[in-house]
């Protein structure tokens, strides 16, 4: 095979590397799923990523102020109890720098830096279905082929720049916050201006405006925000870490978007307005996602949500003190948490300081960059640095800038042309033997991610090694398992109120032409976890497997198995 590629291309392209499974992306999902296939089941594996170093995502997101949401002693692998044991974080939530020191002390610890390479970036991916090999390319020529391709890219990796007018003529410099320059950015004395209010400009606009001359934030879509309550983990608590691990552990795989704390089981209208008022004085001093935790209806009560979106609005306004600042920024056309629910350190409190500006786009809306500035249609903002915190291609974008091909020629673009469908997330009709994790269609971002991630690259692992036992070569979704999979995805969203938000990067609205799909399943972790479970228990029920030399069959009666029809009803989602 090899032999007959060189041939064709006739050049003296070096042979490709063969192995059992290639895994792309050197982030949290990769780096796990080669110590499954490669130590527990012993298989030649190889992880490639672009980036310069391990990280993933937080390679690449280094702009000021980055941290995660989630809770550092959960947001860690829990799989190696001596792991858990050694690395202690330094605070309530970990800042980039911080992640990246625990991603090198995971891959040096398990010794994975020798079968990864880094600034290697996957052109392509064909399947060669007579052989039954995925066959890989990188960007700059390397080969490899594998029997199992694992996509581990991550869900929120494409850089989303939007097509502003203008951009090119800029003479100032400009920033993506998630390609953000390893040396970092000098704000001092300078004009700087933000376009994007998510997760990220959230995080960001304060530290900016700690260093900047002067800071204007280009705000389209205001959004609740709730204070991280961000500060160095005590003795105290690093002492309970240490003495219930074997708990915290218990809760985050047994909560639904797997988070170290429960959601409280009342409902808002089940106590008094004085006493709600209270538990969210109580949840907001608590800070962080567990805001959301403090009654069990939020997530699919509109009436409920809206008390607690009025009780944020009016912290908004508590806090800014221009009244008409505070009133844009409170101008929220969502209900809680239907679209990622930032956390932040001193946000709103950064508008009342007197170099920091919001620009409501919704009244003053940008017309084109220019090469001082941006020109909103009654201004021109003069600027020194534009800083796009404007998210992400999320959960498909990276996926479909690889060349992607399945049996005879079908590309990932042409199967996903009306939108991503999966099986669990973990595989796609017509692409034996690739598995995408945290894939659309999995909780994937609804759910604490090292905790689905670890669930994933074990099932990945178990049903490889099912194969193995078995004689069994290739490993496919069934089309109908699948049509299943993404009408029960659709339904668990419906169950939800996150579908009021319908311009969401949940939903893909947010990059133009994006189909638009409600992406990630809203069933919950736990739930998810116990279909995953029973369907490999039932034989991977909605999976077809042939063996050597057998023809690949096509679902007749596949899913009989429609386990996850029965599951109970939906009424904690997982966000
Ligand atoms: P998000 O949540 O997608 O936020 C992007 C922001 O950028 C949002 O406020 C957008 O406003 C804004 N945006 C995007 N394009 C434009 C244009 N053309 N003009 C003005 N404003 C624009 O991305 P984040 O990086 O903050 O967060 C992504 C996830 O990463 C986060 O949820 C965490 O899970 C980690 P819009 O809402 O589209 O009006």
């Amino acid at each position: 095979m090899d032999t007959i590629e060189q041939e064709r291309r006739g050049d003296n392209a070096e042979a490709a590397t063969e192995l059992d499974a290639l895994i792309i992306g050197a982030g949290f999902s990769g780096l796990y799923q080669l110590i499954c296939l490669r130590d527990r089941l012993g298989l030649s594996v190889k992880v490639l990523d672009a980036a310069g170093d391990v990280g993933g995502t937080w390679y690449w997101n280094r702009y000021p102020g980055a941290r995660c949401d989630s809770e550092s002693h959960s947001y860690c692998y829990f799989f190696s109890k001596e792991l858990v044991e050694e690395w202690e974080w330094s605070e309530r939530y970990p800042e980039q720098p911080e992640i990246m020191r625990y991603m090198h002390h995971v891959a040096d610890k398990f010794d994975l830096k020798r079968d990864i390479f880094l600034n290697t970036r996957v052109a392509s991916a064909h399947y060669d279905e007579a052989a039954n090999r995925w066959n890989v390319e990188t960007e700059s020529g390397k080969r490899f082929a594998a029997t199992y391709l694992i996509t581990a890219v991550g869900c929120l990796s494409a850089a989303n720049i939007p097509e502003i007018p203008g951009l090119d003529s800029f003479e100032g410099d400009w920033y993506h916050t998630a390609q953000w320059p390893h040396e970092g950015v000098d704000f001092s004395g300078k004009r700087v201006g933000q376009i994007g209010t998510g997760s990220t400009g959230i995080q960001a606009a304060p530290v900016i405006a700690q260093t900047a001359g002067h800071l204007s934030v280009f705000q389209r879509t205001p959004t609740y925000s709730v204070p991280a309550n961000n500060g160095p983990l005590s003795d105290e608590f690093k002492q309970y870490f240490k003495e219930n691990r074997g708990e915290i552990r218990k809760i985050v795989e047994s909560t639904p978007n797997g988070h170290p704390f429960r959601i409280n089981e009342r409902k808002v209208f089940d106590v008094s307005p004085e006493e709600r008022k209270k538990i969210y004085e109580a949840a907001w001093a608590t800070g962080g996602l567990q805001f959301r935790a403090c009654f069990q209806d939020l997530m699919v009560n509109k009436a409920a949500n809206d008390t607690a979106a009025e009780f944020l609005k009016g912290k908004i306004r508590e806090i800014v003190k221009d009244p008409k600042t505070a009133d844009a920024l409170a101008d929220i056309d969502h209900p809680y948490a239907t679209k990622r629910p930032p956390i932040d350190t001193n946000y709103f409190d950064t508008f009342n300081r007197d170099n920091v500006t919001l620009v409501n786009l919704r009244t003053d809306p940008i017309e084109r960059i220019t090469p001082v500035g941006i020109k909103t249609r009654d201004k021109e903002h003069k600027l020194d640095i534009i800083v796009f915190a404007t998210g992400f291609d999320a959960m498909t974008g990276t996926l479909l800038k690889i060349d992607i091909r399945g049996r005879g020629g079908l590309t990932l673009r042409q199967a996903w042309e009306a939108g991503p469908k999966t099986y669990l997330g973990l595989q796609v009709p017509g692409f034996p033997n690739m598995f995408t994790m945290t894939g659309p269609g999995s909780p994937s971002v609804l759910c604490n991610l090292p905790v689905a991630i670890e669930q994933h690259a074990n099932w990945i692992t178990d049903c490889i090694a099912h194969m193995r036992q078995n004689g069994k070569e290739r490993v496919e979704a069934l089309p109908d398992a699948t049509e299943k999979w993404v009408a029960h995805v659709n339904e668990a969203a419906d169950a939800t109120l996150m579908p009021m938000a319908n311009h969401s990067w949940y939903h893909g609205t947010n990059v133009p032409g994006k189909p638009q799909v409600f992406m990630p399943y809203a069933g919950g972790m736990t739930r998810y976890r116990a279909i995953c479970e029973d369907i490999a228990r039932n034989g991977y029920e909605g999976f077809s497997f042939t063996g050597n030399g057998e023809q690949m069959t096509t679902a007749k009666n596949s899913t009989s198995a429609n386990a996850f029809a029965a599951a109970e009803a939906i009424n904690s989602p997982g966000v």
